[in-house]
């Protein structure tokens, strides 16, 4: 991999290249001082930007970058033992009860050291990133510990420098009951709100604050525990709501001004039009779907008719969504959960990055935004959703640097 500052600049003429809102015409982009300068079709470009310094797309066609908006990238070791439990009958729950499932990651993530953790994260991230990745949320949930939290989200940011890639971290404490906590989650979760919270926002780790709400995890009182906490302290809160049964979090997410609920297969009518309402992204999660061999589908229907944003990301994590690829999210949350093409890339798009709160530096290709944009192999966008296991990169433009596919 090569320093950030290494990657070339991409300022200048972009031409040679075809937006996917109008495929069949040529498009061009600015790009001035790594921002987008003006966009549209070539046929309008103005003549001041005519002498810009070329970059040729090859008609390549041209989408926002993506945004994977909900992962636990971070952690020590891998899971494949309870893959294999599972394929033997074995339910998540079941293994999770058994002593494995997050608690077995707490441990692997509590044995590594920073940079430890730091070198097995980062080819994960590097997979991600080369689908045309061009900002990710990465929650904490792995340590529980003030120390483990801690490191988790500071291997996340070290992440975001490194790879000169916006990083959104999220702390999510109540991920888990650590095992020294067994029986006592109310004392857990008061050091969550009291100790762990409060020091890891003042030195900056926390961009926003998350729960696993759930009957193996928090109950629906300890969420709202944890996100008055937030409150205080004036940060955003999601959720990771309904994914195993309907526990009303989304409705008491939304009362909060959630920026997303996530997983939600088991959400109820009321819990949508609470989102609806609050403006609430609903994040879609097919590998986790699909990992669990799930069948309970995602009200996708209700939620396109009340017109909920819909998001789809990896949800990368070692237990339920080993996935390293967006663009193979994009193909399942067609497949699985019916999203037509333009609602599936809008979901990696401009949904994900509200769903993170970027909505006005990502997610698009807008005058004024940072560039970043992917230049893909294909003649049209449904082809995005359509193969699975191809890598149609190009070229990605990640913060106004052209991060892949410069011409040495
Ligand atoms: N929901 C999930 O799908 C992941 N975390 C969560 O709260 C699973 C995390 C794991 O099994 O390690
Ligand atoms: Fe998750």
């Amino acid at each position: 991999m090569k320093p950030v500052n290494e990657f070339p600049s991409a300022d200048g003429l972009w031409t040679g290249i075809r937006l996917a809102a109008d495929a069949n015409v040529e498009g061009a982009i600015v790009v001035e001082q790594g921002a987008i300068r003006w966009v549209g079709a070539r046929s309008a470009l103005p003549a001041e930007f005519a002498k810009l310094k070329p970059h040729d797309g090859g008609g390549a066609l041209v989408t926002p970058g993506l945004v994977d908006c909900h992962t636990h990238l971070v952690y020590g070791g891998q899971r494949a033992n309870e893959f294999a439990m599972r394929l033997a009958g074995a339910t998540y729950e079941e293994v999770a009860k058994a002593g494995g499932g997050i608690v077995s990651s707490v441990r692997a993530t509590r044995e590594a050291d920073e940079d430890t953790l730091f070198a097995q994260s980062a080819p994960r991230l590097e997979q991600l990133l080369a689908d045309g990745v061009c900002a990710i949320e990465i929650k904490s949930g792995y340590g529980l510990s003030l120390e483990h939290e801690r490191k988790q989200l500071r291997v996340a940011r070290r992440l975001g420098e490194a790879y000169g890639v916006t990083v959104r971290t999220t702390f999510l404490g109540a991920h888990a009951l650590p095992p020294e906590y067994a029986g006592r989650s109310g004392d857990y979760i008061d050091l969550v709100c009291n100790q762990m919270l409060p020091a890891l926002a003042a030195e900056g780790l926390v961009d926003a604050v998350d729960v696993f709400c759930e009957r193996i995890a928090f109950s629906l009182a300890e969420t709202e525990q944890v996100f008055k906490a937030a409150k205080a302290l004036g940060l955003p809160v999601k959720l990771h709501a309904e994914q195993l049964s309907d526990m009303g979090g989304a409705a008491l997410a939304a009362r909060y001004g959630a920026l997303s609920c996530d997983h939600i297969e088991h959400l109820s009518a009321e819990g949508i039009e609470a989102m609806r309402q609050s403006g609430t992204v609903a994040v879609l999660l097919p590998g986790a779907y699909y990992t669990l061999r799930d069948t309970h589908l995602p009200p996708i229907d209700a939620l396109r008719a009340a017109g909920v944003p819909m998001a789809v990301s990896t949800d990368h994590n070692p237990g339920t969504s080993p996935a390293l690829s967006l663009l193979l999210m994009v193909n399942m949350a067609c497949t699985l959960f019916r999203l037509t093409v333009p609602e599936a890339l809008d979901g990696v798009t401009v949904h994900a990055a509200r769903a993170l709160g970027l909505q006005d530096t990502h997610g698009a290709i807008t005058p004024g935004m940072p560039a970043n944009f992917v230049l893909w192999n294909v003649r049209e966008a449904a082809e995005l959703a359509y193969w699975f296991g191809q890598q149609p990169v190009r070229a990605v433009v990640r913060q106004g640097r052209i991060a892949i596919g410069a011409k040495e």
